[in-house]
């Protein structure tokens, strides 16, 4: 099996190198792809230097920080045209611990996507601010109710797919920037029929840098998820596996 796990960057220079360390000894067989926004304060170089040194390392640059969706989108082709069979996504800032992706990896045997959650019980979060819980909590109570997905949560950004899940969706027609791209493939996953399983972590706020949340990116959640649900209303259930985006 062989597996990319993609991280996107944004001024993230001191925190690269420390938790790439930690994933390739975490699994030292798991190929690492930095997909960097051209950050301004030289995360890309330090990827570059990563990936001469390591042949598990590589690094997409992009021109300028075009939201974490698009990174994403971006890491999801390379991993096609490279052949990996399974792809996950990990923050750089040290909040996924890559000592919890086995687990992650191992619940791929009963399942198409697995989900690191941090709201199923065993999972749990550390020095998060009250308002971010609240936020994070909120958002995906919203999410049940507005799409009927059945998930504690689907904000998260710690997961592995099966590349065949991948290869099934519309990357090219996703539009979601920020962190609903999160929620976006999720649902469109779960709807085309494929086994979505979630598993406890322990999410980390970060000690170096800085968060990239935003009211815009609460904003663009809050209206794309309201919107689908609107949408998608009377065609809820979920489609045969294989079916497209409604
Ligand atoms: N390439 C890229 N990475 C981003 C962008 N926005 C956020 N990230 C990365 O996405 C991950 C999660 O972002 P973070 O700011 O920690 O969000 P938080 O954990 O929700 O506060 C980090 O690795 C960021 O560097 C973006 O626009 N482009
Ligand atoms: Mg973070």
């Amino acid at each position: 099996m062989r597996v990319l796990v993609v991280v996107p960057t944004y001024d993230e220079r001191d925190n690269l190198l420390p938790i790439a360390a930690r994933l390739h000894a975490a699994v030292p067989e798991a190929h690492l792809l930095v997909v960097d926004d051209g950050s301004p304060d030289g995360t890309g170089e330090v990827a570059d230097g990563l990936a001469a040194r390591e042949p598990w390392a590589h690094v997409l640059h992009r021109t300028e920080k075009a939201g974490l969706g698009a990174a994403y989108v971006a890491g999801f082709a390379w991993a096609r045209e490279h052949d990996y069979d399974v792809v996950v996504e990990m923050d750089a800032d040290g909040s996924h611990a890559p000592e919890e992706l086995p687990r992650l990896l191992d619940a791929l045997a009963g399942a198409d996507v697995v989900l690191g959650s941090r709201w199923v019980p065993g999972g749990r979060v550390q020095n998060w601010p009250r308002w971010r819980e609240a936020l994070s909590r909120g958002g995906n109570a919203w999410t049940r109710t507005a799409l009927g997905l059945p998930l504690a949560d689907a904000t998260g950004g710690f997961r592995a797919y099966r590349r065949h899940v991948l290869d099934a969706l519309p990357l090219d027609d996703v539009h979601s920037q920020g962190y609903c791209f999160q929620v976006d493939l999720v649902w469109q996953a779960w709807r085309a029929g494929h086994r979505v399983v979630e598993v406890p972590i322990t999410f980390v706020e970060r000690v170096r840098g800085e968060s990239k949340m935003s009211r815009a990116i609460v904003v663009e959640a809050l209206w794309r998820v309201t919107w689908w649900g609107v949408t998608s209303r009377r065609s809820r259930d979920r489609l045969p596996t294989g079916a497209g985006r409604p």
